[in-house]
């Protein structure tokens, strides 16, 4: 019998190899004030209480160790990688590749896109830049993956209903068994976070899985800890 976290809509297995734990763009720009996120006229403090939540889901997979990818959205600095589309959507203060209060917004490099500096990967784990919403497309990840043997992923990050579920929805077409750790993910609207978590698990888990911090560690710890 395998190993269960408790979940939402009904227990998730964990598998006999190694889930990933993929901590999606905790990056100073959509977090912290002065960054892109605060000048397109988001509330930012709402992303802030996530950061504990998500610093103990990776000490929980480091004591464990279990392999961890984090993600940054983010273009080259010639804009080659982002498409005409994306640059000239919305009508803000700045638009991707201006010049910011941290650098300019969204470029490899800047100090606003770097991650949240207490959210630092360490040594082993992957960092990976991606120029879209989920984190298929345009990286390395399915290779990386797939070199790994994974076939779970366990999520968290900014924002839910953008990057995090665009990526949970390509993970789930490609055929990984996802879950989405709650209280580790977060939102500028909390309606829209709150319809995301509805949404992946409506019809029996269309997407995937959701549970909380201490019930996925819970989880871990039992399948994974010696
Ligand atoms: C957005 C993200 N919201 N990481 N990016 O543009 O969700």
């Amino acid at each position: 019998m395998p190993v269960t976290i408790d979940a939402k809509p009904y227990p998730y297995a964990l598998p006999a190899g190694k889930p990933c734990l993929i901590v999606i763009d905790m990056q100073r720009d959509f977090i912290e004030p002065g960054g892109f996120g605060d000048t397109l006229g988001n509330d930012v403090a709402r992303l802030t209480t996530i950061v504990p939540t998500v610093k103990k889901l990776l000490d929980g997979f480091r004591r464990l160790k279990l392999p961890v990818v984090h993600t940054r959205e983010c273009h080259k600095p010639d804009l080659s990688d982002c498409p005409p589309g994306k640059l000239n959507r919305g009508k803000g203060k700045f638009k991707i590749g201006d010049a910011g209060p941290m650098g300019r917004i969204l470029i490899d490099g800047e100090p606003g896109n770097a991650l949240l500096p207490e959210l630092s990967p360490v040594p082993g784990e992957l960092e990976m830049t991606k120029p879209g919403k989920g984190a298929f497309y345009g990286t390395e990840l399915s290779a990386y993956l797939q070199d790994l043997q994974i076939t779970h992923l366990i999520i968290a990050g900014v924002t839910t209903e953008v990057c995090v579920q665009t990526t949970m929805r390509e993970a789930n077409d490609r055929g990984y068994e996802c879950l989405l750790v709650e209280d580790a993910t977060e939102s500028y609207f909390p309606e829209f976070k709150q319809t995301t978590l509805d949404m992946i698990t409506a019809q029996g888990g269309i997407v995937g899985w959701v549970a909380n911090c201490e019930k996925t560690l819970a989880g871990l710890e039992r399948a994974y800890g010696v």
